[in-house]
């Protein structure tokens, strides 16, 4: 294949010109949030986007490296910040790399034990996701969270372990703080 050039723009923060979009609303994360009637609320109230992300279109095959960039928009579901969906990659043995470049966040991460770390995300760090970690970003600040990230093309997404025994924390804003609680739970 032919090398790829991508281009960032930033007011709006996209990745061009032909990265494939993916637009995550309210209404696609039913579920995620544990106030599932404030989420309700939202998607009534026009059904917000929550995040997207920027892919250029490379083979998921070995050998290669994905790229993109998510934008994670500022906003709450009850007093919980906006977040991603967050997985596992199917090939555990995967890794990936973070690369903030606007607003401000942190990352969840757990691994299959049940440990979990919480990395703050910010322009001028760099986050690297070992294998075997599963991964969500949150948003914990009032623009969008940008951020650059890069894992082996062949990691494959694995969204049911997560959807299936969840994050043991969740990160919710506290007198206008974030804080990150541990969930109730065996
Ligand atoms: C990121 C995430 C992206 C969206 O590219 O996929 O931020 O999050 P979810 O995939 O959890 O909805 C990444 O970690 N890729 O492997
Ligand atoms: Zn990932």
């Amino acid at each position: 294949m032919d090398p790829i050039r991508s281009e960032l723009t930033w007011e709006p923060a996209q990745l061009g010109p032909d990265a494939v979009r993916t637009i995550r609303r309210t209404s696609d994360l039913r579920g995620l949030f544990v106030d599932a009637a404030s989420l309700e609320e939202l998607v009534r109230a026009g059904d917000p986007v929550v995040y997207e992300t920027y892919e250029p279109s490379i083979p998921e095959g070995p050998g290669h490296l994905r790229y993109g960039l998510t934008v994670l928009y500022p906003g709450h579901v009850g007093r919980e910040y906006f977040m991603t969906r967050g997985h596992f990659h199917l090939r555990r043995e995967t890794a990936e790399v973070y690369v903030p470049l606007r607003g401000r966040g942190v990352l969840v991460l757990q691994d299959e034990l049940g440990r979990c770390r919480v990395e703050d995300l910010h322009p001028g760090v760099v986050v690297y996701v070992p294998p075997g970690w599963a991964h969500r970003s949150v948003n914990t600040g009032s623009e969008p969270l940008v951020f650059f990230y890069v894992y082996p093309a062949d990691a494959g997404h694995d969204y049911e372990t997560v959807a299936r025994s969840g994050f043991r924390v969740r990160v919710l804003a506290q007198d206008g703080h974030p804080q990150v609680v541990p969930v109730e739970g065996p």
